[in-house]
């Protein structure tokens, strides 16, 4: 994917720079002038400055980060366990890909947030939980940190404030499962990856039953920014309860797909003039607002405000940002049950509805695809979907069901054509559907 000069340039205002992932560049970026900052202020401060700064989680559920801060119990006596900050860099959503190109252009944008949110919450023990397949990004990371300890940003004493922090890159193995927080402390406590019941939450018992913030990549990497600018600079962008910029990954049938950034509230519309439009000679049929666990939206939302607010009222979620675009040529069944195939394999089986209903989902997507299936089918796959949702122990489950109901919502008629068609009634020479 290519690279995009920002609307906003905050999290990527230095992705152009030669070696940019080094840390010389950063800091003639004005990179860890934010620690210095934040070092010499009470940690209670910092996590009161994130919390006016209005940052909400960037992970896909838009949970306020300096709130989520706030319940991380004062250390006392009483309260002698250690605290941990965890960050979620197991990006794995189909369609999510804003995390890896941030750590891969600029991992010390990420390093000094992990150090200062360290700071805030009191934890001497950093943790980035990294995908397990992009090896090349854990060493880029592990490298980013090498240089962070030998500059005395991470280590005792950092920078002669009497703070101590250890930072540990972990790749995970490449479940889908370990993004979602407790799956990822299990997995990173050394057991197989599976969901915890919540409450507790992490907050209160997370990794090794103590205290601990996890967060996404991108909220921890907007930290720093929120330090050096201060948190009325970053609450001015953004709408009333989205506040500040963004990173937004277009991909997919668009001209020039990429990375983003912008002011949440944003609209598609104004998105896709930025990337060259639809590509050429096509036209959008559907797409996702933040990876495919959102429910998908159609050309009549072109003008939706992309903030948690706008895209809720839409009847679909902010989610992660990840604004795939799909044109004309596309069939609507196929692009489904690809997803579906997806979150049947890597359901990790805990729980009855998931593990069973997105097998079932698949075998009538399946035979729908193929152009066997019936009306019966449609609503046998509507009243699964029905039976997942809100039942499923995790948000896997349910974010299974959204492509599903959502497409047959907007597109019932495609579906029905697959049965009288006896297959996908999409003719590829003439680019329409129902030639
Ligand atoms: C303390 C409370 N903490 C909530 C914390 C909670 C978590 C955060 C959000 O799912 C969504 C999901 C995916 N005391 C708390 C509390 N918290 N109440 O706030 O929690 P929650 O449950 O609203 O969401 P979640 O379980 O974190 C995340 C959607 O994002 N998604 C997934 C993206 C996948 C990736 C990836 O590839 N890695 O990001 C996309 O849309 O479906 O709905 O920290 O502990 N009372
Ligand atoms: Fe596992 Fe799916 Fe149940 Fe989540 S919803 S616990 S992924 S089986």
């Amino acid at each position: 994917m290519s690279y995009v000069a920002p609307l906003t340039p905050v999290l990527s205002n230095n992705w152009d720079q030669v070696r940019a992932w080094q840390i010389g560049s950063y800091e003639r970026s004005g990179g860890y002038t934010a620690l210095k900052r934040a070092l010499s202020m009470q940690p209670a401060d910092v996590v009161t400055a994130v919390k006016d700064s209005g940052l909400r989680g960037r992970g896909g559920a838009g949970f306020p980060t300096g709130m989520k801060w706030s319940f991380i119990p004062a250390k006392d006596a009483a309260n002698p366990k250690p605290h941990y900050l965890v960050v979620n860099a197991d990006e794995s959503e189909p369609g999510t890909c804003k995390d890896i190109p941030l750590m891969l252009a600029s991992p010390h944008t990420l390093v000094e947030g992990v150090i200062i949110s360290s700071y805030a919450i009191r934890a001497s023990v950093a943790f980035i939980y990294v995908r397990g397949e992009v090896l090349h990004v854990v060493r880029r990371l592990q490298q980013a940190v090498e240089e962070a300890k030998a500059a005395g940003y991470i280590g005792t004493n950092i920078q002669g404030s009497g703070y101590d922090l250890d930072v540990v890159v972990h790749a995970g193995a490449g479940a889908y499962i370990c993004g979602e927080e407790t799956a990822l402390l299990d997995s990173l406590e050394g057991r197989r990856g599976q969901p915890r019941l919540r409450p507790p939450f992490p907050a209160v018992a997370g990794l090794y039953g103590c205290p601990t913030v996890i967060n996404n990549v991108e909220s921890i990497a907007s930290v720093p920014a929120i330090i050096a600018n201060g948190p009325d600079w970053f609450a001015s962008m953004g709408t009333e309860k989205s506040k500040g910029m963004t990173l937004y990954s277009l991909s997919g049938h668009v001209t020039r797909p990429g990375q983003y950034e912008a002011p949440l509230g944003i609209t598609l519309r104004e998105l896709l003039d930025l990337a060259g439009g639809v590509r050429n000679g096509h036209e959008l049929k559907f797409w996702t607002p933040g990876g495919s666990s959102t429910p998908i939206l159609t050309a009549e939302h072109l003008d939706v405000p992309l903030d948690y607010e706008g895209v809720g009222a839409a009847g679909s979620m902010l989610g992660t940002k990840a604004l795939q675009i799909f044109d004309q040529t596309t069939c609507v069944v196929r692009a489904v049950l690809r997803w579906t195939e997806f979150y049947k394999h890597e359901s990790c089986g805990k729980c009855t509805p998931c593990r069973e209903g997105t097998w079932w989902l698949v075998q009538i997507l399946e035979r729908m695809e193929a152009g066997k299936g019936t009306e019966e089918d449609l609503a046998t796959l509507l009243d699964l979907c029905e039976n997942i949702l809100g039942r499923s122990f995790c948000a896997l489950g349910d974010g299974a069901t959204s492509p599903i109901s959502s497409s047959i919502q907007y597109f019932k008629d495609e579906y029905l054509a697959h049965f009288t068609h006896g297959g996908c009634p999409f003719d590829p020479m003439a680019s329409t559907l129902f030639a």
